[in-house]
């Protein structure tokens, strides 16, 4: 039987690579949508971690979906659904937010004629469908389309790139309803003193030398660490739990995040499993939840970090491969301060556009398909 054609783009968004899908290229009915989505990225089955017969790259940061579509939001001009393909495991999951992708969302937008922009400079406002939050990006354009050359760097990807300035408001408790979500700074699980933190992702910020490790080891040592490995989800399915998140031993939330101090002149010093592979970096909005668990006075991650004060504070969030800077702004008036925004840099670019072919007997088509193989 012949294969069904469904446009797609693909982006490097900040450190991350997606496959790009407009809403209305995709099923409706969302089990459907999410058959669709498993089978063009991972393959027939979904479970391969190869994803041999899919567009995945076989890692999580190379697995990862957008969806956009029109605002449903009065305050944005897009929305976009990100959608985690696990894997090895036939699952997707829509918890998270993922802000490296997000950051390819306005040129997205604009390559596709969703959106429409003029002048130096586009603003577009995002919808995060997956927690209802809103961010901000703005970055140059040229006659109205992207500009991707430019001289910012972000750790984690090679050479330089036109800066996107990515403005978030609002992220508390994007997936478990509270930037607190058991109600306290610090909890306790498996003797391991914890700060169970969303702000814009659920994160688990532990001191490194609880868990017995430096936290100066490379992401491919802590990868082959199968003691410590065991450690982490054990506290991560408890975790998980006490955050409203129920059994998370699918999910890929809460991240798991082991601090100590900084060792290159930064705010703290980070490891940080996305959940079960060491990520060579880390993540955007965990990288926010981490600098923001650092605010509260006798949390793990305030007893290691180096911290600026005042209203506006730089984050200098160190990471195995450099630093992310994360730039919160707060309320002091109130005790613990709250967290008004967050703001930080992410480069794009936009890697191939065209067809992906799912068999037929997935999402039957109506009409005429355009495999290449009629040619
Ligand atoms: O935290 C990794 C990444 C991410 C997610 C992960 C992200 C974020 O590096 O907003 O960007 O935590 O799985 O892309």
């Amino acid at each position: 039987m012949r294969q069904r054609a469904i446009p797609c783009w693909q982006f490097r968004g900040g450190s991350s690579k997606g496959f790009y899908f407009k809403a209305s290229d995709l099923p409706a009915d969302e089990t459907l949508r999410n058959q669709v989505i498993l089978h063009a990225v991972s393959g027939a089955t979904g479970a391969d971690k190869r994803q041999v017969d899919g567009l995945g790259g076989a890692h999580p940061l190379t697995s990862k979906v957008a969806v956009v579509g029109p605002s449903t939001h009065p305050d944005a001009d897009i929305d976009y659904l990100f959608v985690q393909v696990v894997v090895g495991q036939a699952a997707l999951d829509t918890s998270p937010n993922c802000g490296n992708i997000l950051s390819g969302i306005g040129a997205f937008a604009l390559e596709t004629g969703m959106i429409r922009q003029t002048g130096a400079e586009a603003r577009v406002r995002v919808h995060m469908v997956n927690s209802g939050n809103l961010c901000e990006l703005v970055f140059p354009l040229i006659d109205g389309l992207p500009d991707y050359e430019g001289d910012c760097r972000i750790d984690g990807v090679p050479g330089t790139a036109a800066p996107i300035v990515c403005r978030y408001a609002d992220l508390a408790g994007s997936a478990c309803g509270a930037l607190l979500p058991t109600g306290q700074p610090i909890d306790q699980f498996d003797g391991v003193n914890v700060t169970c933190i969303d702000n814009g992702m659920p994160v688990v910020v532990m001191n490194a030398e609880d868990l017995g490790i430096t936290g100066y080891e490379s992401a491919a040592d802590l990868n082959q660490d199968e003691v410590l490995k065991v450690k982490v989800e054990s506290i991560r399915l408890q975790a998980g739990r006490a955050m409203g998140l129920g059994d998370v031993t699918d999910k890929v939330v809460p991240k798991m995040s082991l601090v100590s101090r900084p060792r290159q002149g930064g705010t703290l010093n980070t490891r940080t499993f996305i959940p079960k592979v060491c990520h060579d970096a880390i993540g955007v909005l965990g990288a926010v939840s981490v600098a923001s668990a650092a605010v509260y006075e006798g949390s793990p991650a305030h007893r290691v970090a180096e911290l600026v004060t005042g209203p506006s504070r730089r984050m200098v969030v160190e990471h195995p491969s450099g630093d992310f800077i994360v730039d919160l702004d707060l309320d002091e008036s109130t005790q613990p301060p709250t967290i008004l925004t967050a703001g930080l840099l992410r480069t794009t670019r936009l890697i191939a556009s065209g067809m992906t072919y799912i068999p037929q007997s997935i999402w039957p088509d109506a009409g005429e398909t355009d495999s290449p193989s009629e040619g």
